[in-house]
C-alpha cells in the first residue's frame, strides 16, 4: 500500500537520504518519493504507518 507523510523538516537530498534510510531500515524493498517542496513523502511498503512515522521520528525529523 502507499503511505503519505508529510515530514516538515525535510529540507534537503541529505534529509531526504537520511529518511530513506530510516524507511528501509524497516523495509528493504520501500519505493519512496520524496518531495522536499511539499514535504510530502510517498511510501510503497507492506509497514504500517505507525511503525513508519517511529522510524522517521527516531531518524531527528518531525511528522506534521
Ligand atoms: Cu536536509
Amino acid at each position: 500500500m502507499q503511505i503519505e507523510l508529510t515530514v516538515s523538516d525535510m529540507a534537503c537530498g541529505a534529509c531526504v537520504q537520511a529518511i530513506s534510510d530510516a524507511v528501509r531500515g524497516l523495509d528493504s524493498t520501500a519505493q519512496i518519493d520524496a518531495d522536499t517542496t511539499t514535504k510530502l513523502v510517498k511510501i510503497e511498503t507492506d509497514r504500517d504507518r505507525g511503525e513508519l512515522e517511529k522510524a522517521i521520528a527516531a531518524a531527528g525529523y518531525t511528522i506534521a
